[in-house]
């Protein structure tokens, strides 16, 4: 069995104010041509497809177009889960009529996940959903957090599921070796729960043979070759431009997995520049870039100057004052007892302003502080 696994599409997402429509079409046209070359006997979307409950029409349109091509042109089935960005309802939207077609996607969570056999190969499609709704579906009150529900649906698997058999599970979620900090986060994948541990751990799907997840935008295994995050296939926030972006190319059969990372050409790419001023606008790019700015000083309307030159600019930092910010000295209790309030003052506005304070301003802060004391005495 060779799968190609991806994830986290996030069809119609916008950033920072630049739509992504064109950069996923982009990507989606270049995966079709891929698919076409490549040994592939079915294509994994592991949750997220679109990026909010209320997609607007052309992502819409965007998937619909995306997966009708890759059965009728590429010819190999399609099995997509919700992801906790999706509305279950409407993903899952004439899925038994389209089952006929190859085209499996899996919105709401049932009381039995359900299973597809693909050449003697079982694809368990597990949704994301909130745990109060599986609490209720399932009728089961031990159900208090998502890692809960996940090893009750687990549990109920295991009831039909054949070990002798390949097995493999789609799942979206925070999936484990220990604690959250096992895992590479994102700034742009939404918390799951309010209030309730968000996490599962990984020990709940020893016994699949491949476990295809989608949630975190950066490609990664957890504990075991056999469990893995494709990541997102494109950058999404400015946590992601260092990331390698790939979707997976997985080899598998019951005596073990071989998973091999593939990349696709994007439109754009997503990076951050850091530079002066005057440098940088003496280049020019059409990529989406986060600035950060070494002047020390604020530039004149940076961004809309630096637009010119770079038409998908998606943010300005000035670093170097930051990094100034944070390295001044920290004084101790014992230092600051010391010294005099007119001259902390003077240290505050230096740091501030990048100016000394000078002698006119230093008599009015004197005399101010002078006041101060008299008003306290008395
Ligand atoms: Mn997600």
């Amino acid at each position: 069995m060779k799968i190609v696994h991806t994830a986290d599409w996030h069809l119609g997402k916008i950033v920072n104010e630049f739509s992504m429509l064109e950069d996923q079409e982009y990507f989606l046209d270049q995966l079709i041509e891929k698919l076409k070359t490549m040994d592939a006997d079915v294509l994994i979307m592991a949750g997220d497809l679109y990026d909010r409950a209320f997609p607007p029409k052309e992502a819409v349109a965007l998937a619909n177009k995306t997966f009708t091509r890759i059965i009728k042109e590429v010819g190999i089935p399609v099995l997509a889960i919700a992801g906790n960005h999706d509305s279950n309802e409407r993903v899952e939207y004439g899925s038994q009529l389209l089952e006929a077609s190859d085209l499996f996607i899996e919105g709401t969570v049932k009381s039995l996940t359900r299973k597809v056999t693909i050449q003697g190969v079982h694809f368990w499609l597990m949704p994301f959903s909130d745990p109060v709704y599986i609490r209720k579906l399932l009728n089961d009150d031990t159900i208090h957090d998502l890692e809960d529900a996940t090893r009750v649906q687990i549990e109920r698997i295991k009831e039909e599921m054949n070990p002798e058999e390949v097995n493999v599970l789609i799942a979206h979620g925070y999936v484990v070796n220990g604690g959250l900090e096992s895992v590479e986060t994102s700034d742009s994948e939404r918390p799951l729960s309010i209030g309730t541990a968000e996490y599962v751990p990984v020990e709940l799907f020893e016994d699949f043979d491949y476990v295809a997840l989608g949630h975190l935008h950066k490609a990664q295994k957890v504990k075991w070759e056999k469990v893995r995050y494709s990541g997102s296939p494109l950058k999404y926030s400015k946590s992601e431009t260092r990331h390698k972006k790939q979707l997976l190319h997985v080899t598998l059969d019951k005596s073990g997995v071989e998973v091999e990372p593939f990349e696709l050409e994007r439109k754009r790419d997503m990076r951050v520049v850091k530079g002066f001023f005057s440098d940088l606008m003496e280049q020019a790019s059409e990529d989406y870039i986060f600035f950060e700015l070494l002047d020390e000083e604020y530039q004149m309307d940076a961004m809309n100057q630096l637009k010119k030159r770079y038409p998908y600019a998606m943010g300005l930092e000035y670093v170097a004052r930051q990094n100034r910010q944070s390295d001044a000295p920290v004084l101790t209790q014992a230092a600051i007892e010391e010294r005099n309030l007119p001259d902390l003052f003077a240290d505050f506005y230096a740091r501030y302003t990048d100016r000394e304070l000078d002698e006119a301003r230093k008599q009015v802060v004197a005399s101010l502080m002078d006041e101060l004391e008299r008003s306290e005495r008395t």
